[in-house]
């Protein structure tokens, strides 16, 4: 069959919008399509090629858009699918690429096949999800085996037309896992994949990509440990066939893009998965170095550079060569990156929101933006869970209620790490709920709104979105900054990190200072002795004398190298 793929993704940057979160067009509170639409001379003046849509298909909404109770339509609250194909079209139109966001490791409870399945004994439907009798124990019924869904408790739920069996849920119990061992399921993904693509869709970020496939048997796991189970799912032992046969049947025959979210794959399988070599995705999104400043999301630990730095820098050199890399600060499910690693964002503001983005994005992979993030938009403090909206927030609560602290350190752990702060409603201008919504927003507006939105940031003279279009700007034009190699410098340096991209005897020199401190750095062997010029910096002095750099707190440049006799 022939391959119609042209790898555009490579040199695309691609924004993230949140359907909920972007903007309400008809004041009952949630973003909608016709929001979108208004807003893509923004999107397009930022300079992005492409957008990656968090689901918006019809759901009943427990995890919002992530539990799908219909693959081929659009929810009702956020339009219709005569409006998504007008948006697709103003969107190809700018030549701007839609990304659909796929969940296919499980349904809704609410899809036609698992209302079926409860409804009806004996539904062909059955074994398109993962259904078993649980054990006898005395008077007691124990689900099937003793993993626990990665959002807490159990992972098994009582079928509710059944005396005695359980279904599989890794996720919330709304959304029932599908049994990709099933060739049926496999045939109904692939259709859903081809519905959209022969649409014109461009591609799709794959929810949990990895987890697809389960070991034979669902064997009980005796480790100890958060989501207990997981060495039985994650990259199991048809993933890799199972990517491969959708890349046959669907990906190659469209130039699309597949992006994979993983939930905590093997160094090896994170190289396989993303090789041009084994035809099954694209690339995948690499979390490492969002671990660095917390443990399991919501404790703080001290920010460790190194560990932010090696994150970065470690898929980037294994893929190059071989595949293509992410690059990432912000979704849907992190915190906002300027309220994190430890950053003096509160003085630092504009620097730190410009020194992330040049110091990541300059990386080699594909630039991943999240909304909100092009302003400046930091985490929110909630002080009453009744201002959270996310489930798993909810679950997180509960747990802690059983732990022996305030609910005011509760909440201080919950705004430190929830989803909900990246779930917070786009922030356009100063006036009622910061332009989003004239109705009741969905989710609480971060109160500094009055400061930090579109309005006074494009007003500005420090303005975070002009300085985001300079850098997708530098990373469209110059060939370096996309199919260059990346060699780290200074690895052990716990004050700046720095790395080279070079291409065809051009090499450009990235640094930035994660401190708020003035940082001297000494020019390291590599490029001693040679003239470098400021290509990009989000300050306007660059001092370089001596082969040492002066770096102002939280600055961050990109140098051309150029060799002392090619003057
Ligand atoms: O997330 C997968 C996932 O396991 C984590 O990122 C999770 O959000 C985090 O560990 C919780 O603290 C994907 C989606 O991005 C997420 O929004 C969905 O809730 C989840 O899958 C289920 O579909
Ligand atoms: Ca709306």
């Amino acid at each position: 069959m022939e391959n119609n793929r042209t790898k555009w993704y490579k040199e695309a940057i691609i924004y993230q919008i949140y359907p909920y979160s972007f903007m309400d067009s008809n004041g009952d509170g949630i973003g909608d399509i016709k929001g979108i639409m208004s807003k893509l001379d923004y999107l397009e003046n930022l300079g992005i090629t492409a957008i990656w849509f968090s689901p918006l298909y019809p759901s009943p909404d427990k995890d919002y858009g992530y539990d799908i109770s219909d693959y081929k339509n659009i929810a009702p609250h956020f339009g219709t699918l005569e409006e998504f194909k007008t948006l697709l079209d103003e969107c190809h139109k700018r030549g701007i690429k839609v990304i659909m966001d796929s969940v296919m490791n499980h349904t809704s409870s609410e899809h036609a096949w698992f209302k079926d399945v409860i409804n009806n004994p004996s539904s062909k439907y059955r074994d398109y999800y993962i259904i078993r009798k649980g054990i006898k124990n005395g008077k007691k019924l124990l689900p099937p085996n003793n993993w626990t869904s990665v959002f807490t408790g159990s992972a098994w739920e009582k079928l509710p037309s059944s005396d005695d069996e359980f279904y599989l849920h890794l996720f919330t119990k709304e959304q029932p896992d599908l049994n990709w061992d099933n060739p049926k399921v496999r045939e109904e993904m692939v259709d859903i994949f081809n519905f959209w693509f022969d649409m014109g869709v461009d591609g799709f970020r794959m929810d949990v990509f990895n987890v697809f496939s389960k070991v034979d048997g669902l064997p009980s796991d005796n480790a100890l440990k958060m989501s207990r189970g997981s060495k039985y799912y994650i990259d199991g032992p048809h993933e890799h066939e199972y990517l491969h046969e959708l890349y046959e049947k669907s990906f190659k025959k469209y130039d699309s893009l597949l992006v994979g979210e993983s939930f905590g794959p093997h160094p090896e399988d994170k190289i396989r998965y993303a090789s041009e070599a084994s035809e099954e995705i694209d690339m995948l999104f690499d979390f490492a170095h969002l671990k660095s400043d917390n443990r399991n999301n919501y404790f703080k630990k001290k920010f460790d550079i190194l560990e932010f730095k090696k994150g970065l820098a470690t898929p980037q050199i294994n893929l190059y060569g071989k595949g293509w890399n992410s690059l990432v600060l912000e979704n849907h499910d992190t915190p906002r990156s300027i309220s994190r690693f430890d950053f003096n964002s509160t003085e630092y503001h504009y620097e730190v929101s410009t020194m992330l983005p040049l110091i990541t994005f300059f990386g080699f992979g594909t630039p991943f933006i999240f909304e909100g993030e092009e302003i400046g938009m930091t985490n929110c403090l909630f002080t009453s869970i009744d201002e959270c909206m996310d489930p798993v927030t909810h679950f997180i609560h509960t747990i802690m209620k059983k732990l022996p602290m305030t609910e005011f350190q509760r909440m201080k752990m919950i705004s430190f790490g929830c989803r909900d702060n990246a779930r917070t409603p786009m922030q356009w201008d100063d006036t009622l709920n910061a332009g989003f919504t004239k109705g009741k927003p969905w989710e609480k507006v971060n109160p500094n709104y009055k400061e930090i939105n579109v309005k006074n940031d494009l007003a500005s003279v420090r303005s975070i979105y002009h300085f985001y279009q300079s850098v997708i700007f530098l990373k469209k034009s110059n060939k370096t900054l996309i199919y260059g190699d990346f060699h780290e410098l200074s690895k052990n340096s716990k004050e700046v990190f720095s790395y080279l991209r070079s291409l065809e005897g051009n090499t450009l020199f990235i640094i930035a200072n994660f401190t708020d401190e003035t940082v001297e750095y000494k020019l390291p062997k590599e490029i001693e002795g040679k003239t470098l010029t400021s290509l990009l910096s989000n300050y306007n002095d660059t001092e370089l004398k001596d082969g040492i750099i002066v770096l102002n707190p939280y600055q961050a440049t990109c140098y051309e190298i150029k060799e002392e006799n090619d003057r």
